[in-house]
């Protein structure tokens, strides 16, 4: 039976790892956490939030337009994937202009009123900073490639092919082509992890660095809170270009699978992330990174051996869990947790299928929904939502190949549909085009969205949506310091299960429980038996001695 459960209990029976704490952090609390680790963050893309001007994309004033929801929500900070000038191929990752707002998204003058909106309203706003690459069409490049003593020459990885018609070596881009483009204009190759159009930025470069802080700097001074950092173990590349091993079987675009070896995860990237910090501390900022890691030790390392890297790296680890299995869970957030740094928990994102879509089983949908939001939005650390889970949004991804948007859906359809799925328009009522904007919007909103939106759930005390305003309120109301102890129990199963609670490992021997919240569909009797936990289910309480 005890397989069934997790119970992830006590935010405050462990002890954390000081952060550092520099002049400009102020502790909001008596333990001495910044106000990022009490937060909740919540991702936004652009593109697909509220479309204030109705041409079927969203923009900035759409999102200055929901602040008040946000609030009332709970949210804490925004992180807003990137709204710079950009061609698009990569729907904002292929940055042209670092320092200025995309006129699809508004303006700079838009930029500083979402900001300060923000900020009446006590919502921090991150934005994202693409650090590996920047496009193609941006004017680093464009001088780059156009001549070998080129200035910018040196920002970007150029070699020479092995041989007529041959890259350098057999490194793959993750997009689906091989990570070399040959440019006529000199005759040589350059180097790309992601699209063609993302040229990899070459981070040995000393000039290259100090233009990169410089832009963090640039933001900072605008009141940006910090950044998400994208894709930081794809920085380095070794300089011997030494070839990757092949590893068995195929990858969905039907290449040989790599040992990534050489072109990720290289040890220089410490190095920068605690620059990047360095510029942070100067403004008293938070660095959240993309930190993909095949293990916790990986992810204990982005935090720096003197805790001088990221503060919020996110743990993406469970996003690559396949099913619910409590163990599983369990096991997991008892590593991170004893790894001693303050944990960041991710469920999903907008490079991951949703996670209503992933945990559904058909028959439980809502109540696995706020099962696995209860699990992540109490744990011990710090929670990065994305938008549209607090409705329980599903995927909606592309029918046939003609309707893909994301280039890699039409590179690997069908075996890769792209991510077009997990970015559809935000569902704010049950009307046409879900609220989100009078045109036809840029990707299309899923049938569900007519009972799974914010005006229908928001009129229902059992929505997914009421579930999770009221767990962000206890978030934010219990912060379960240092003499108090938050109870969570979480039914992963299908069938009911019988809890007893025996909560004398954690040194309560005859502990005094006043519930907080349930969802469950019965009322429940009493807590003098065993504690009966519908399939599914959560239970959060408050524990006194
Ligand atoms: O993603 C980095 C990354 O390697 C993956 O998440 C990748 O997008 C996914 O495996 C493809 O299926 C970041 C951004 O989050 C992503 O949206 C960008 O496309 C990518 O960097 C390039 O900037």
């Amino acid at each position: 039976m005890v397989k069934a459960w997790i119970v992830t209990g006590a935010l405050a029976l462990c002890c954390m790892a000081a952060p550092i704490v520099k002049a400009q952090q102020k502790a909001v609390d008596a333990e001495g956490h910044q106000w990022w680790q009490h937060a909740v963050f919540y991702e936004i893309y652009p593109r697909s939030f509220a479309d204030s001007n109705n041409d079927g994309v969203g923009d900035l004033n759409g999102i200055a337009s929901k602040l008040d929801y946000l609030k009332d929500l709970g949210v804490d900070a925004i992180w807003i994937t990137p709204c710079f000038p950009s061609p698009q191929v990569d729907f904002g990752y292929d940055v042209s202009d670092y320092e200025a707002i995309d006129p699809m998204y508004g303006t700079m003058k838009d930029f500083d009123h979402l900001v300060s909106e923000a900020k009446k309203r006590n919502i921090r706003v991150i934005l994202d900073f693409v650090v590996n690459h920047t496009s193609d069409k941006h004017k680093w490049f464009e001088d780059s490639k156009s001549s070998k003593t080129a200035e910018h020459r040196d920002w970007y990885i150029w070699r020479d092919g092995k041989g007529p018609g041959q890259p350098p070596n057999n490194w793959l881009s993750t997009f689906g082509l091989s990570a070399w483009k040959l440019d006529p204009k000199t005759n040589l190759y350059y180097y790309h992890y992601f699209y063609p159009e993302q040229p990899d930025l070459n981070w040995r470069n000393p000039a290259v660095e100090k233009a990169m802080l410089d832009v963090t700097r640039f933001w900072y001074k605008r009141g940006v809170a910090g950044f998400r950092l994208d894709a930081v173990d794809t920085l380095f590349e070794d300089t011997k270009l030494t070839d990757n091993p092949v590893l068995p079987g195929t990858d969905k675009f039907g290449r040989p699978n790599m040992d990534e070896r050489y072109n990720k995860k290289l040890p220089e990237v410490h190095d920068v992330m605690r620059k990047l910090r360095g510029a942070a501390e100067e403004y008293g900022s938070v660095l959240i990174g993309e930190t993909w890691t095949s293990n916790v030790s990986e992810l204990k390392d982005y935090y720096g051996a003197k805790n001088d890297e990221l503060q919020l790296p996110m743990d993406l680890m469970m996003t690559e869990f396949k099913g619910l299995s409590a163990d599983r869970y369990r096991k997991h957030i008892g590593a991170v947790d004893a790894a001693g740094a303050w944990p960041t928990y991710v469920i999903t994102n907008h490079d991951i299928v949703r996670s209503y879509t992933r945990y559904a089983d058909g028959a439980h949908n809502d109540d696995i929904a706020k099962m696995m939001a209860a699990l992540y939005l109490t744990l011990r650390g710090t929670a990065v939502m994305y938008y549209g889970e607090e409705i329980g949004m599903e995927n909606n991804d592309p029918k046939n190949k003609d309707e893909v948007q994301d280039p890699i859906g039409k590179l690997g359809w069908p075996l890769e549909k792209g991510r077009d799925g997990e970015r559809t328009p935000m569902q704010w009522n049950d009307g046409a085009n879900a609220g989100f904007s009078k045109t036809k919007p840029w990707l299309p909103v899923p049938a569900s969205a007519k009972t799974h939106n914010v005006a229908s759930e928001q009129k229902d005390n059992n929505s997914v949506l009421s579930f999770y305003r009221q767990l962000l309120a206890l978030r934010h109301k219990e912060p379960a310091h240092r003499d108090e102890a938050i109870l969570v129990v979480l039914n992963m199963s299908a069938t009911e299960q019988k809890v007893q609670l025996d909560l004398s490992p954690l040194s309560f021997s005859s502990p005094k429980l006043s519930v907080l919240l349930t969802d469950f569909h019965k009322p429940l009797a009493g807590l003098t038996d065993a504690l009966p936990m519908e399939p599914y289910s959560v239970f959060i309480a408050k524990i006194a001695k």
